[in-house]
């Protein structure tokens, strides 16, 4: 597969996905969501791929919508946002979120505006400490999209959601993990190695129910307890016919290692 704005790649049951526009921060164009969806889609679909890795090339991550794109002189016709969230933001972050596989997300510098909370949709979020967040929207006279109005609140409450999105401040990814938005800040050089790391050793893991524990816990933000525990119990039954629950229970009682084949 030959991309011209992300790099793609699989090994070790590991997919990374790159954004590879350095230059503009790898803000998102029509081309870059084309390429982002179709190594989704490869991520998706191939069971051997058991973990997707997201990152950046260059100072940034992502600064979100590439604005240059978007027509605003005061004679042009006004681009239709909610058309751009239909057709790219949403189904991305539908497709992140719904993937039956963990995603790890390494920010690599600023995540802005969509890229910031393209990153936090992702399972489990490392930072690199000279990165940063920014809840860009609100300096353009747009409100947080790609689910940040539904996703910062659960992570770090009302009062600093609330503040977040209508400064815009730059949070840097000592701050952002105070807050509890990501799960490990460190040290710049140790971003990709410790991310990779993890993706490497949940490739190894038992991937179905892993994916029914991201499903039991995104779910959870709109289920009462009662239909929580509902749910627990229909998705612990799908988990204990895996082939991989069994593995699991073998391993432990003859005291060796399990070898988990994601199924
Ligand atoms: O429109 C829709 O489809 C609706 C959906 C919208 C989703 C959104 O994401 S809206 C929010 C869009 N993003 C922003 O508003 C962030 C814009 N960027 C910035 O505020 C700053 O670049 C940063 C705070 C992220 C970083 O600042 P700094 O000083 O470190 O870097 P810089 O000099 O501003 O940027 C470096 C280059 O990247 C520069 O290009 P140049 O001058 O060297 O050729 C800059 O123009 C370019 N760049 C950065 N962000 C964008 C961008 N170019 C186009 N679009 C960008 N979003």
């Amino acid at each position: 597969m030959h991309f011209n704005t992300i790099e793609f790649g699989v090994e070790a049951g590991v997919a990374t996905l790159v954004f590879n526009r350095p230059d503009k921060l790898n803000s998102f164009t029509t081309e870059m969501h084309r390429e982002v969806r179709q190594a989704i889609k490869t991520t998706r679909d191939d069971s051997s791929i058991r973990c997707l890795l997201l990152s950046g090339n260059g100072r940034g991550f992502c600064a979100g919508q590439d604005l240059s794109d978007r027509a605003v002189a005061p004679d042009a016709i006004m681009p239709d946002l909610g058309e751009s969230l239909d057709k790219n933001y949403n189904p991305l972050i539908r497709a992140l979120t719904g993937m039956e596989k963990p995603v790890i997300c390494a920010v690599n510098g600023v995540a802005a505006g969509a890229g910031a909370n393209i990153a936090l949709a992702c399972d489990i979020v490392f930072a690199a400490r000279s990165a940063s967040f920014i809840q860009a929207f609100c300096r353009i006279g747009l409100i947080p999209d790609s689910g940040g109005t539904w996703t910062l609140p659960r992570l770090v409450g009302r009062a600093q959601a609330m503040a977040l999105a209508m400064l815009g401040d730059k949070i840097p990814a000592e701050q952002a993990q105070a807050l509890g938005m990501i799960w490990r800040c460190v040290d710049d050089e140790a971003l990709m190695p410790e991310a990779s790391r993890l993706a490497r050793h949940l490739a190894t893991q038992p991937t179905q129910g892993l994916a029914y524990i991201k499903r039991a816990i995104n779910a959870s933000f709109s289920n009462t307890l009662e239909q929580q525990l509902e749910l627990e119990r229909d998705l612990q039954r799908l988990a204990g016919r895996t082939r991989d629950y069994r593995e699991g229970v073998q391993a432990f009682i003859h005291k060796r290692k399990p070898e988990f084949q994601g199924n």
